[in-house]
């Protein structure tokens, strides 16, 4: 061993979630998507107005939104499409028309009563494809690499179900299975719930200063931590965010 470095049994590993936002990005980069990040503190246009949630939605309540007390106007946001909002802005401003595609990784946080499953601050991914003939079938294809690339050496198979959500119409829930030999055998064959996607809402393109009537986008987001469960057969999620180093150092 080299003088200087910590022995094996104390170096440091990858949290899983780090793991799967690497991984993510070099999929999605392969598929000619660019990373993008923004502030946490988000103001509530970005984060809700110009995502087209109605003012009286209930995901604007205090027990779903951290609102900061003394800035009136900003949330903690909720989820990482205000990023998505301000990439197409900031496009816009520097006069670069679509094609857009944008992966965004990172923290969200919600105002939620905290227990095994739920905790009030977790990550997600989202991703936005806007073009002249974006569709349903795209985002469907780019679902399915995405899958299969992470799966590696395992069938994926994924199915549309409708859904709704303000920012995207139609709305589907999209489900993951793995399928034949290679599959682990408690996940084989099952349907997983797996994320939230859909046709950005005109209104959404408008809010950022794209024109509607000429381009068309996909959009999908999805939580970090259901996925990293599958993809390395974690049985209790509780431990995802222990800092047990007996856990981390699996990975
Ligand atoms: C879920 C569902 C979703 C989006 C996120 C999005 C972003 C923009 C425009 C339109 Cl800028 N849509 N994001 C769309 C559909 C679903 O997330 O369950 N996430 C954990």
């Amino acid at each position: 061993m080299k003088p200087g470095l910590p022995r094996a049994e104390s170096r440091g590993s990858i949290h899983p979630i780090s793991s799967l936002i690497r991984e993510a990005n070099r999929i999605f980069f392969d598929m000619g998507f660019t990373f993008a990040e923004g502030p946490l503190l988000e103001d509530e246009w970005h984060n809700f107005d110009a995502l087209n949630v109605p003012k009286d939605h209930p995901a604007r309540d205090m027990q779903d939104t951290f609102f900061i007390k003394d800035e009136p106007g900003y949330v903690l946001r909720t989820h990482t499409s205000p990023v998505q909002v301000r990439y197409m802005e900031e496009q816009v401003k520097r006069g670069i028309q679509p094609p857009y595609r944008v992966i965004v990784p990172g923290k969200v946080f919600r105002n939620e009563a905290t227990d095994i499953t739920h905790e009030a601050e977790f990550f997600q991914i989202e991703g936005l494809a806007v073009g002249e003939d974006i569709s349903l079938a795209n985002l469907k294809g780019t679902l399915e690499r995405f899958f299969r690339e992470l799966f590696k050496g395992v069938s994926v198979e994924i199915r549309f179900r409708p859904s709704f959500f303000p920012f995207t119409e139609p709305s589907v829930e999209v489900d993951m299975r793995l399928v034949g030999e290679s599959a682990p055998p408690k996940l084989r064959d099952k349907w997983i719930e797996m994320m939230g996607a859909g046709m950005v809402h005109p209104s959404v393109l408008k809010n950022a200063g794209i024109d509607s009537e000429k381009y068309r986008g996909f959009a999908f987001g999805m939580g970090l931590d259901r996925l990293a469960i599958i993809r390395w057969g974690i049985d209790d999620i509780r431990l995802m965010h222990s800092a047990d180093l007996r856990f981390i150092n699996q990975f």
